[in-house]
């Protein structure tokens, strides 16, 4: 399947809904293509970053020059004049002007993993994290920087598609503070390519998303004028924890490739800033993490998976953990008896915003089933991590790679043959296995 969406060097992000290079799947598709052939994995992050911007930051898109004319909205030709922005890569305009959560670094960090699992590939892997190195630390700074300028230590999002959970509920009362000017007539491509419209969100949410490109277009993606101007404005708790790991990866890279001392401490300074920062937006009441509005100043309450940031983040003590757990496994979660699976679903059915076929509005995500499980291992609750692994496989041995999968019936919904997917189930699979035989 993976090797059906590779388009010569990088993986579209699925057939037909997704035809271009999206940041974080890319990402994730490097985590599972590792365990085919490091070199191509490695590869796929080279060519997302020949994209990056001059001040870090790398695109949330990379636009396809060949896929099919209409076939996504809004594509190249929408996100022109953002990219002609003083930061933008030189050259002809291929990139949306957005970011995405930062998985990059722990990707760059797993193909050395592999490739010292397997003695393969090592020297090659060894210098393709020197190249990517002072690459991943200009992201890393972008978003310490420009995302941060009060120095919180939380990711500052300028629109819902920035955190990757699109229509979450995490952005509801945030997105209905946001007033829509003049938008230009636009056709929802999306909605061709699924079978049914209520799997996507809704034209409510999609106007509010094209009016804010508008607004970042209008601010040709200036950080300093959209933190003035944009009338969405929010700290993201799940990219932020993401984060906090990218930047552990990262000063594990540093060792390897001999960086200087400086950066090393600054990425320290990165990281205890994250946590610290994940710390201030504990909801005791809710045991989860809330996102922040900073427009309104004000918490965003939904029980929606980012809440696990402190997980994610290994953030807080042993206590946070517990609570942590429990949550997860409580009604509000994998606990809910009548989930087809004790999987987690994007938000919880005892949300107000929970909708079970719409998207991220609660459906499972094979993806987030990945990130759960691995911050499980990586807290060392091994038995739990094997235990999400083991449903989370048998859910796709249907063999569909859905996008996304009804929590109470188990169907697969959005698209199907969606990269991700796929990669996270080879990711699974290699792990404590054989290895699997290269491509
Ligand atoms: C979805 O987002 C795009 C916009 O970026 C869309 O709906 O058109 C999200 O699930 C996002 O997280 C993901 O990266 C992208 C491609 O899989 O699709």
């Amino acid at each position: 399947m993976l090797r059906e969406n590779d388009m010569g060097g990088w993986t579209r992000a699925s057939p037909t809904l997704y035809p271009h290079q999206w940041s974080w799947d890319s990402a994730f598709i490097t985590i599972g293509l590792a365990h085919l052939d490091t070199g191509r994995a490695a590869g796929e992050l080279l060519t997302l970053l020949e994209h990056q911007w001059k001040n870090g930051k790398i695109p949330h898109i990379v636009f396809n020059p060949d896929a099919p004319p209409e076939s996504y909205f809004p594509g190249p030709e929408h996100w022109a004049s953002a990219t002609d922005s003083p930061d933008a890569p030189p050259g002809p305009s291929v990139t949306s002007g957005l970011l995405q959560p930062p998985v990059h670094a722990i990707a760059a960090h797993h193909i050395l993993g592999v490739a010292g699992a397997r003695g393969e590939g090592i020297a090659g892997t060894r210098e393709f994290l020197g190249e990517v190195y002072p690459k991943l630390l200009a992201w890393h700074r972008y978003l310490a920087t420009a995302r941060d300028p009060e120095g919180s230590g939380l990711v500052t999002i300028y629109h819902p598609w920035e955190s990757g959970t699109d229509n979450s509920p995490r952005w509801t009362p945030a997105l209905e503070r946001v007033e829509v000017g003049e938008i230009p007539d636009y056709e929802r491509l999306d909605l061709d390519h699924i079978p049914d419209p209520a799997e996507r969100p809704t034209g409510y949410e999609y106007d509010r998303f094209i009016w804010l490109v508008e607004v970042i277009k209008h601010a040709r993606c200036d950080d300093a004028v959209l933190y003035r101007t944009s009338p969405f404005l929010a700290k993201d708790v799940l990219a932020s924890a993401i984060l906090v790991q990218a930047n552990e990866a990262l000063l594990d890279v540093a060792e390897v490739v001999g960086a200087p001392g400086e950066d090393r401490t600054m990425i320290r300074a990165w990281i205890e800033r994250g946590r610290r920062g994940l710390d201030e937006r504990w909801d005791p009441g809710l045991g989860l993490c809330l996102d922040y509005d900073v427009r309104a100043g004000e918490s965003l309450p939904a029980r929606t998976i980012a809440g696990f940031a402190p997980l994610i983040a290994q953030a807080g003590s042993e206590n946070r953990l517990k609570t942590l757990l429990k949550v997860l496994e409580s009604h509000a979660f994998t606990g809910n008896p009548d989930l087809r699976r004790p999987l987690p679903p994007s938000t919880s059915p005892d949300d107000v915003g929970f909708s079970p076929r719409n998207y991220w509005r609660g459906p499972v995500w094979p993806v987030m089933n990945w990130l759960l499980w691995w911050s499980l291992e990586g807290s060392r609750q091994r038995k739990r991590a094997a235990r999400l692994k083991g449903h989370a496989l048998a859910q796709l041995s249907d063999g569909r790679f859905g996008e996304y999968y009804e929590p109470f019936t188990g169907e697969a919904l959005g698209s199907d043959d969606q990269s991700w997917t796929a990669a996270v189930a080879l990711d699974w699979l290699a792990d404590g296995e054989q290895p699997l035989p290269t491509l």
